[in-house]
């Protein structure tokens, strides 16, 4: 058992007993309570809703009745312990109540056609002098909009917008009402008893057996104390996200990247541990995590910790056993390859090949990133390390095949970004610390920390996202050539991925709009600064491909300002879909009195989305 589960123990046997003394030492005063009985006029006219609905209503508390009329049928108006013909009635509980709902037929030719999602309520508008209008009826015309729809306008006999509006019904009278979605709706949701760390933008958030897990692990900029808690995994519940496992006997504290195996049935880690700006770096592992069942089977794949700046997963040597490389930034233990292969052995352990790769390709240190990906279409997969070296060159593709005869990789083939180097403006963690975040470039410019291999302008070869120096997509021209397009250069109002100080730190794969071309969604993070940004504007997140060329959304209505989002501020925010909509989740806390607690950020949009895959 861990330190943190013995504080979670302690938590919740403390709870325990304040309960228990709480209901020891109290003494309460009965409360008067009332009853309340309503009846509809005509019965058959419809009926009254209650809320909340118990059989007797306490004093001072607050009923809500709505009415709802059968078929043909109108609410007119309320008769009894309360007056008017306000829906829905509030009313306060001080007596016992008698109240009815009259309800009238509805004779008049108006036909009410809805778009979207929500009703109309009709309500016939007497005259005040109880005369009845000479030319037919007035009725008062009241939008509802579904949860998550908002009324948009009226369309056939009546304009506008207005809400409620009145129409006079002296002939048949058609009316549209259109409700829209929301393009975004915010929910704050709580992480109970969370252990006390902030959250990683690499985050894992998977879906099995209809349940929403996420993986996380720490992100500690300064404290020690606090560095190398385990990482954990949290269920998405209904209200609460809960803490359902605390990963102490896994030798991980952070996620620093991860790749999910591409057949689905688990994930792997790299990591470099904690990322402390002046502090030494403790560095950590890689480990591989396959689902069984709701729970997981760790395998340890590193011998030793390294800066583990990213892993990928892989058949290196076409044995038919996924392997795992690892790109590492340094190591404390003398391990120069570029990066550390492990072979699967095919029970869950790994093999150390060290020495495989030709010495020296990467002077100073290896690549930031690392993948496993069959780059010259024979079938086999190479070995593939980007961006490098600890002085940060341009970026750079390296590119290792494997020999079966030596069982050692050569070098195939080494490609060059021509693309200038932006200006670095945030290159140091001093900076990112202050909030002093570009606007226009991503952190430090050159160190990649995402890539992925799409076909992104269905040429039937596959390209390459590579996030370093902003987002650059490699486009195959096949022969192993690539020709470099930095997304920000387009010529368009690319430039900017962050409203204020938020920072790229990768990005996901979802195809917008399910129009069958895989878009670009970039993640954003505040490495821990969450006061520096006015507001995040979506639409700067998302980039929408239509055959290779980029484009944004242009509703200015997906900025969502810090009052919309509760003066919240997401350490991290990236984008999952949820139930057939493009979402964004981001891990923040929440200070309501109570000392701060974490909660999880949701911000559901109106913008169908669906994972995007491609056979590897
Ligand atoms: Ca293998
Ligand atoms: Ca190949
Ligand atoms: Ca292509
Ligand atoms: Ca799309």
């Amino acid at each position: 058992m861990s330190n943190n589960l013995s504080w979670f123990t302690k938590g919740l046997v403390g709870a325990l007993l304040a309960v228990l003394g709480f209901t020891s030492c109290e003494v309460e005063e009965p409360i008067p309570t009332y009853t309340l009985t309503t009846t509809s006029t005509p019965a058959e006219g419809g009926k009254i809703t209650i809320s909340p609905q118990v059989p007797n209503h306490p004093e001072g508390s607050q009923v809500t009745l709505t009415p709802e009329p059968n078929e043909n049928w109108v609410f007119k108006q309320w008769e009894g312990d309360a007056t008017g013909s306000t829906t829905p009635l509030q009313i306060t509980m001080t007596s016992n109540k008698a109240i009815t709902g009259v309800f009238v037929k509805r004779d008049y030719p108006l036909n009410i056609k809805i778009e979207g999602e929500g009703t109309v309520e009709e309500k016939i508008v007497t005259n005040p002098s109880g005369r009845e209008y000479p030319h037919g009826t007035t009725v008062e015309l009241t939008p509802k909009p579904k949860e998550g729809w908002e009324f948009e306008g009226w369309e056939g006999d009546l304009t506008g917008k207005e809400s409620p509006k009145r129409i006079l019904v002296d002939k048949q009278k058609n009316v549209t009402a259109k409700f829209e979605r929301k393009k975004f709706l915010i929910h704050t949701i709580k992480v109970e008893n969370a252990p006390k760390n902030m959250g990683s933008v690499h985050a894992i958030y998977y879906l099995r057996n209809n349940k929403e897990y996420i993986i996380d692990g720490s992100v500690n900029w300064n404290d020690p104390s606090n560095a190398t808690l385990p990482l954990f995994r949290i269920r998405r519940g209904e209200t609460q996200w809960v803490v359902e496992n605390i990963f102490s006997n896994v030798d991980l504290s952070d996620i620093r990247n991860h790749e999910m195996l591409k057949n689905g049935e688990g994930f792997a880690i790299g990591d470099h541990g904690p990322e402390w700006p002046n502090l030494p770096w403790p560095h950590s592992n890689l480990y591989v995590g396959k689902f069984s069942g709701d729970n997981i089977t760790w395998e340890k794949v590193s011998e030793n910790k390294s800066f583990y700046h990213d892993i990928a997963v892989g058949d290196l040597n076409s044995d038919g056993v996924l392997d795992v490389a690892g790109a590492h930034l340094g190591t404390r233990f003398g391990n120069p390859d570029d990066p550390h292969v492990y072979f699967g052995n095919g029970n869950g352990t790994y093999k150390e090949q060290l020495s495989v790769l030709p010495p020296g390709d990467f002077p100073g240190g290896c690549c930031g990133d690392t993948e496993i990906f069959d780059f010259d279409g024979d079938s086999k997969n190479e070995l593939i390390g980007i961006g490098g070296g600890t002085s940060y060159p341009n970026t750079s593709i390296k590119i290792w095949k494997f020999n079966a005869s030596t069982q050692n990789f050569q070098q195939s083939k080494y490609i060059s970004n021509p693309i200038p180097t932006l200006a670095p403006q945030t290159g140091s963690y001093s900076n990112l610390q202050k909030g002093n975040v570009s606007p226009t470039g991503g952190f430090t410019g050159n160190m990649p920390t995402n890539k992925r291999f799409y076909d992104l302008n269905k040429d039937g070869k596959k390209d390459m996202i590579l996030e370093s120096d902003g987002l650059t997509l490699w486009y195959n021209q096949g022969n192993e050539t690539f020709t470099p397009f930095r997304l920000n250069e387009q010529g368009k109002d690319l430039g900017a991925y962050f409203e204020n100080y938020y920072a790229m730190s990768g990005f996901d794969v979802i195809d917008i709009e399910n129009d069958n071309d895989p878009d670009i969604v970039t993640r954003i993070f505040t490495f821990g600064n969450p006061n520096t940004t006015t507001g995040i504007d979506l639409r700067k997140l998302i980039y929408i491909n239509d055959q290779g060329s980029f484009d944004r959304l242009t509703s200015t209505d997906y900025f969502l300002s810090n009052a919309q989002l509760g003066q919240q501020y997401p350490n991290a925010l990236r984008a999952i879909v949820r139930n057939g909509y493009l979402w964004f989740i981001g891990p923040s806390f929440k200070n309501d009195g109570a000392g701060p607690y974490r909660i999880m950020l949701e911000v559901q949009t109106d913008i169908p989305a669906s994972y995007w895959y491609e056979s590897q």
